[in-house]
């Protein structure tokens, strides 16, 4: 069994998937915390988790603009860079997947919507190990592609693998990582120890954990995950007429949000008069969130929920490097004689992206992207 050596996870999660192993927290606890713990924040493994000595780990980096490929250890990551850090929140293109399912079926995990989490990521600019390596800016292709490749390899021994465009790489302002701290603690092994990319702002998938290689190239990765996965497509599309070729890979998401509490299907306290709704929301790209509007009434009406500040810990969050996502919270009054609440919300960026009202007309059929307003039903005790 290639997953016997896998790491020990808490029983608290909810499980996708064993095998390989996808999990995410229970979805109340996800707004408890600014930052999201390494034990409850999200696993979203494609493979077995790679069982890697930190001893004798090589990160290898080559193509274009390097004379020779090089090779860096841990030790030279560490002792030869300076540190960096950045609070950068991670999201899945396959967060609130079920939801999109419910509309019609599609193919994938069924994550709630909590493949989403927040950390403190410690490592090194990528740009700095390029720089190292002898690239010249002014000599790259300004439409390259950096490729990452990963140490998990399927039993034909390909590697999962992604890239990004090389311009985030050479940019200062894009916090590119390479990863080996996550919340002031050494990367775990379910997030990729020793080593991962660390792209804010852009999908999960293109993060690649346990990173073996960094490869300069024209060319976007080869890889499956970049090529023939992860990407959207109309919903007239289906399994027989897609064509991977015809659409691009996902890079920076779209604005999200969702209502952590209360939870869907749950009975509000007896005798309160008030309700708290609290959530998450974020955007890719490092574009901020600048309003939340939650609805009691299913859409018709709206209030402004309070955008809470970040931890003290975290970064500054400039507009266009707004990495991290907000929490928000609302306390409102039960509307009278209410039986029952559908709670809404939906998040607006800083380029007044707003999300879809309905999942209908977003529905894919991998279902990824899945952005539409959050609803949440709840009962008012009489
Ligand atoms: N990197 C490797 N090497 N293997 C993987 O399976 N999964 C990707 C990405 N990087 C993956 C990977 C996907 S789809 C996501 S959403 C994120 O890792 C999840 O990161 P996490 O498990 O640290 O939350
Ligand atoms: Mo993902």
């Amino acid at each position: 069994d290639p997953y016997s050596t896998d790491p020990a996870r808490l029983p608290i999660l909810r499980i996708n998937s064993l095998k390989p192993f996808n999990a995410e927290p229970p979805s109340q606890l996800l707004a408890d915390t600014y930052l999201t713990p390494n034990a409850i924040f999200f696993k979203r493994n494609h493979l077995p988790v790679p069982v890697i000595d930190p001893e004798t780990y090589r990160l290898e980096v080559q193509g274009l603009g390097m004379k020779r490929p090089i090779s860096l250890s841990l030790h030279d990551l560490k002792s030869k860079f300076k540190k960096h850090e950045v609070v950068a929140t991670l999201q899945c293109a396959g967060n609130r997947r079920t939801e999109m399912n419910r509309v019609r079926q599609v193919k994938g995990l069924e994550w709630g919507i909590a493949a989403i989490g927040t950390a403190r990521w410690g490592g090194v600019l990528l740009r700095d190990v390029l720089l190292y390596a002898g690239v010249k800016e002014d000599q790259l292709p300004q439409n390259g592609h950096v490729q990452f490749e990963g140490l998990d390899k399927d039993v034909t021994g390909s590697a999962y693998g992604a890239s990004v465009p090389l311009h985030k790489a050479l940019d200062r302002r894009a916090d590119v990582l390479l990863a080996y701290e996550m919340n002031g603690e050494e990367l775990p092994r379910d997030h990729g120890f020793p080593l991962r990319a660390i792209v804010p702002g852009i999908v999960g998938a293109r993060n690649v954990k346990w990173l073996g290689r960094v490869l300069l190239s024209h060319d976007e990765s080869l890889s499956h995950w970049q090529q023939n996965d992860y990407k959207g497509f109309s919903p007239s599309v289906d399994w027989d007429t897609v064509d991977y070729k015809t659409a691009p890979a996902i890079q920076e998401l779209p604005v999200q949000s969702a209502i952590t509490e209360p939870v869907d299907g749950t009975e509000l306290t007896e005798n309160a008069d008030e309700v708290t709704v609290r959530g998450y929301a974020w955007s890719g790209g490092g574009r901020s969130v600048v309003r939340v509007d939650v609805s009691l009434d299913g859409g018709r009406t709206w209030q402004t929920a309070e955008l809470l500040p970040p931890s003290n810990d975290s970064a500054p969050q400039d507009e266009g490097r707004a990495w991290a996502w907000k929490l928000w919270s609302l306390t409102a009054p039960i509307p009278n004689g209410q039986r029952s609440l559908e709670i809404v919300c939906k998040a607006v960026d800083s380029a007044y992206n707003v999300q879809p009202d309905s999942f209908a007309p977003i529905w894919n059929l991998r279902g990824v992207l899945a952005t539409a307003w959050h609803r949440v039903n709840v009962k008012v005790p009489s």
